[in-house]
């Protein structure tokens, strides 16, 4: 039998379609995600959970001249599907392919790449207010998770919008869970919403009673919504959203396709700001996505029978594990070490921690800034906070990190995961501009381990030192170190001498070390002898051994990091070396390019961009 799917080219043949005939392309849709992320790998459960979704505001919508702004982007396969990518989709996340996240250089119908959370209502307001003053005439929506809009920003741009009173319609996509389940005050709050029986029974009984309405008229909409409004007031704690200046609707099953499209074509009615609540469930459609979304949400591949987990990769570190594992470790010997995760309890190898010490664990949702805010008060107090945030996210806590922590001397850690490449999540993920962003901050220590047992002994340092300290780390290394049960304490800004040699100096960084370990021996063939340093620190720089290995002036230099060459390890080397007027060294800083970098593997990438033992070997022997 053909397939619906296969006559679907943009969302215009998707309209061709009668409301009866939607659910079966909703569940080839589904199927047609399974068979791809069971190879690729992906943001499979909360595609699975928005697949009505997308269905629906395509076929009462008309992207790209109404726009819609989906939130994070990790819900839009479906989105993808419907807007011309569907014979592409085998290549989802791979070097090359498509990309995971809605992105604005592969297609018309996305208005932004996206990849970080809470940003919708703010794109989607600001492309109403230019609408608006360009005379323009489309509709702009918002599609946003309740995880997503734990963020601040999202209730900035509510707060904003209330204000404005502008058409804005935000779809609020609302299955309980953020990646793990979602936390906080307005998560119980939607909770409320969702399970209020006495609210829900009224308004069914009110709708029941006017569909026996043969024609409802503007007018009498107006009346019903009035009314509804009306018993909001009474049953709706709050009524939060109106309180902000928004028209809320909901909650409605956001996997009954005809209510949803109604609801859409009823709400795009309306000229003020509007939040249409949808319940969902996350993984739908999928029995070991539903039963287990954490492990779904972001999957490696899969057998699709069994839900079984294809890739594990043993031999190779695991700096997650190695993290969570050892703050359960410090936690138990010294009582004031706390921890903070911004809605990454798994990712960052909490999961163990937050079981031991749930009255210690502190996930604050999708709330950088927060999060290092809070930090410092709890250092502030007495306590040893300790932050896990990935270095893509700790991009947006900028301010926070200079003027909360740094400035203040608090004493707070911060375990900045996914250092680096992080693959197949490509540009809106990679972690490469954190040593740019925090390499010059007073106060700040700055450090990256070249293995596990180094990462363990960086923590145990940090958390004895008495000001703000940063450990910069990829999830995987090259090398799998067994780690000793004891800690070894790291002297305060001293690099690591690990091969002495009378050629070039080769100072690495983190997961740099050990490839340049590698081309050190390769290069020892040849009769180029360098000398291989662990850096170790990025801040305070081991000046001191810099000085001793180059005091003659004649030994090449070569600075090697996962990072971008501007502003990172090898140009704050670069400055130093400047300072002491060392001008005839020859240099070569080996780090990623100053770009976007696309998605693809990371050890594709590390090669593509000379980051390999090759790519080290060879950079060295141009130099020599
Ligand atoms: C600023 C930022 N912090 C953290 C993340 C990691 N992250 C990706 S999706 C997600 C949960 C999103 O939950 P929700 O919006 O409810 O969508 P769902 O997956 O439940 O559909 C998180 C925390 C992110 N993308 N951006």
């Amino acid at each position: 039998m053909n397939r619906l799917l296969d006559s679907i080219n943009s969302p215009v043949d998707l309209k061709r379609l009668k409301i009866r005939q939607l659910p079966q392309l909703a569940s080839e849709i589904r199927e047609e995600m399974i068979r791809v992320v069971s190879r690729t790998g992906g943001h499979l459960a909360s595609s699975l959970g928005a697949v009505e979704l997308a269905i629906a505001i395509h076929y009462v919508f008309t992207s790209p001249k109404d726009t819609i702004v989906w939130d994070v982007g990790h819900q839009a396969y479906a989105h993808k599907l419907l807007t011309g990518r569907k014979e592409r989709f085998d290549s989802l996340r791979q070097f090359g392919g498509i990309s995971g996240f809605p992105n604005k250089d592969e297609s018309s119908h996305d208005p932004f790449t996206v990849g970080h959370a809470s940003t919708s209502i703010s794109q989607a307001l600001g492309m109403v207010v230019a609408n608006s003053l360009t005379r323009s005439s489309g509709r702009v929506v918002a599609v946003i998770g309740d995880g997503a809009l734990t963020g601040g920003m999202a209730f900035e741009a509510l707060n904003h919008a209330g204000q404005l009173g502008k058409k804005i319609i935000v779809v609020l996509n609302s299955n309980e869970m953020a990646i793990s389940p979602s936390v906080g005050a307005l998560s119980k709050y939607l909770n409320k919403i969702i399970t209020n029986p006495l609210y829900n029974r009224i308004r069914q009984d009110i709708r029941t009673l006017l569909k026996r309405i043969p024609r409802l008229g503007p007018k009498m909409l107006t009346t019903a919504q009035r009314l509804e409004e009306g018993i909001k007031d009474l049953f709706v704690p709050g009524a939060f959203f109106e309180e902000l200046g928004f028209r809320y609707f909901g909650p409605i099953d956001g996997h009954n396709l005809a209510l949803v499209i109604q609801a859409l074509k009823n709400i795009t009615l309306i000229n003020e700001p509007i939040l249409l609540h949808l319940i969902t469930k996350k993984g739908k459609g999928y029995k070991f996505a539903e039963s287990d979304p954490v492990r779904f949400h972001s999957a490696v591949p899969f057998d699709v029978e069994t839900g079984i987990s294809k890739k594990s990769q043993p031999t190779r570190s695991n700096f997650t594990e190695t993290f969570g594992r050892t703050v359960c470790d410090l936690a138990s010997r010294d009582d004031r070490i706390v921890v903070i995760t911004p809605a990454m309890t798994a990712g960052s190898g909490l999961v163990d921690f937050a079981k031991a010490f749930p009255a210690r664990f502190f996930d604050v949702g999708i709330a950088e800034q927060h999060a290092l805010t809070f930090a410092g008060g709890l250092a502030r107090g007495g306590l040893k906070p300790v932050v896990a945030i990935y270095s893509t996210f700790l991009q947006r806590a900028y301010d926070q990190m200079v003027h909360d922590i740094c400035l203040q001397n608090l004493h707070v850690v911060l375990a900045i995961d996914r250092a680096g490449l992080v693959g197949e999540d490509g540009p809106t993920h990679h972690g490469v501009f954190d040593i740019a962003y925090l390499g010059h901050i007073p106060n700040l220590v700055l450090m990256a381990p070249k293995d596990e047992q180094e990462l363990k002994d960086m923590i145990y340092t940090a958390i004895s030192l008495p000001g703000p300290v940063a450990i910069r780390y990829p999830k995987r290394g090259t090398e799998r170190i067994q780690t000793d049960k004891d800690y070894h304490n790291i002297q305060l800004g001293q690099a690591e001498v690990l091969k002495q040699g009378r050629g070039p100096v080769i100072m690495a960084i983190g997961s740099m070390v050990y490839p340049a370990l590698k081309a050190a021996e390769i290069l020892a063939k040849e009769d180029i002898e360098p000398t291989v340093v662990n850096a170790r620190f990025i801040r305070p720089l081991d000046e001191a051994l810099l000085d001793e290995l180059l005091a003659d002036g004649n030994r090449p230099l070569v600075t090697i990091e996962e990072h971008v060459e501007r502003c990172g390890f090898g140009s704050i080397v670069l400055e130093f070396l400047a300072e002491r007027g060392k001008k005839d060294i020859k240099i070569k800083r080996l780090a990623l390019p100053n770009s976007f970098i696309e998605q693809g593997s990371r050890s594709l990438l590390l090669d593509k961009y000379g980051l390999s033992v090759k790519g080290i070997v060879d950079s060295v022997r141009e130099i020599v």
